[in-house]
């Protein structure tokens, strides 16, 4: 059969005969720890739920095929995805990270890893220029989370690839905010793409879990010995959620991408607006990148009011009624977040600053409700 196109991938996608039983079209829900064996060693492939489990399995094929991977590997959480793309390093390893990302991951690396003698340097890397000056000998990953998270910037993923293979180091990307409907991290050079599965590959609220996918066969046999060996996976019944979720990805993403656009339009023209990050305006510094890697701009924005007032901003996130106030992102109904306050607390206050996670910033997950409804609320919370 010729090459599936991405919208057959997230239905079909590694989910050729999922149940060899009954044909069930879904995969069955495993919920076993182990499975019996004939004679030790003799098993039907699965021996143990943490090593492998049939329902985690059909969600590993989905997210490797999605991907344009070879292989998925599905974790507990997203920072369990990321602690295990960690482990691959040593105490004296360098790592160049960038500078805006999720508060979590930020707070891993330096409260985890710095402990365990691995050096990061948080940078910017919206000039990729920037990545090669803090190249050292020791460098083994370069992790980029694009579009950041919350600010929005965009990385230039094929522009980090060359850098990575030239001195011979892993590029780790982050695609949680995109998702594969819209950037293909490996396809543009990048040896591991990460997903927190909780926002847009879930996509429903309902799942905390986090992914891998790679490429190279040697690479994802280190990582899936650490998934095992560190075991941080996910259950059964959380992996049939996400493939479930999965199957309309596409789907929900045009109507997040369209909904943002016409929220980011509505809030750049509103006077008590001071800025407003969306990678999809023309004058978003790194529009051009954002227009040359990813298929539409994704339904996440950020925005401070005039005056940069906390008190308003907190005002504001408190009387959002379709908005919902909460941590997290990517379900199908829209979140308001404070990022100062909330999913990037774990970042000191000044370099929290410095890259524009101000107290006044207001980061938005554009939902797939009714966009009058969305526009209304947000009209009569700003007032
Ligand atoms: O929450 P968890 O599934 O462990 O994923 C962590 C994570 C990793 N990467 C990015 C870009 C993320 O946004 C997150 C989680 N973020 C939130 C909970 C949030 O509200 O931003």
């Amino acid at each position: 059969m010729k090459k599936m196109k991405f919208n057959t991938k997230a239905i079909h996608g590694g989910q050729q005969n999922v149940d060899p039983a009954y044909g069930s079209v879904m995969p069955p829900i495993y919920q076993t720890s182990t499975y019996s064996q004939d004679t030790p060693g003799g098993h039907k492939g699965f021996e143990y739920s943490r090593s492998g489990n049939p329902t985690r399995a059909a969600l590993e094929r989905s997210l490797a095929s999605i991907e344009n991977g070879s292989y998925g590997l599905a974790f507990g959480s997203g920072l369990a995805a990321i602690d295990a793309v960690l482990k691959l390093l040593k105490p004296g390893d360098e790592v160049i990270s960038t500078n805006d990302l999720y508060g979590g991951s930020y707070r891993l690396f330096t409260s985890i890893f710095e402990g365990f003698g691995i050096k990061f340097h948080f940078i910017g890397m919206q000039n990729a220029e920037n990545i090669e000056n803090h190249v050292t000998h020791k460098t083994k990953l370069i992790w980029v989370e694009t579009p950041t998270n919350p600010m929005m910037n965009i990385i230039d993923i094929k522009a980090a690839a060359t850098i990575a293979k030239k001195h011979d180091i892993l590029l780790a990307v982050d695609n949680t905010f995109a998702t594969p409907y819209l950037q293909q991290p490996l396809e543009l050079g990048a040896d591991i793409v990460m997903h927190s599965a909780t926002k847009y590959l879930g996509g429903h609220s309902d799942v905390v879990m986090g992914a891998l996918v790679v490429k190279d066969a040697a690479l994802a046999k280190k990582l899936y010995f650490v998934q095992n060996a560190s075991g941080a996976v996910c259950g059964p019944q959380d992996s049939f959620l996400v493939l479930r979720g999965i199957k309309t990805l596409h789907l929900r993403m045009q109507r997040h991408c369209e909904n943002a656009k016409a929220i980011a339009n509505f809030l750049k023209k509103h006077p008590k607006i001071e800025s407003v990050y969306w990678p999809g305006f023309e004058e978003h510094p790194n529009h051009e990148i954002a227009k040359a890697q990813m298929k539409d701009f994704g339904g996440m924005i950020s925005f401070v009011t005039k005056g940069n007032n906390y008190d308003e901003a907190i005002n504001i996130v408190e009387n959002l009624k379709v908005f919902t106030l909460a941590e997290s992102l990517g379900g199908v109904e829209s979140l308001a977040g404070h990022p100062a306050s909330m999913t990037h607390a774990s970042i000191p206050k000044e370099d929290r600053e410095k890259t524009g996670v101000v107290d006044a910033l207001i980061r938005l997950s554009v939902g797939v409700e009714d966009i009058e409804d969305l526009i209304s609320d947000l009209e009569q919370a700003i007032g």
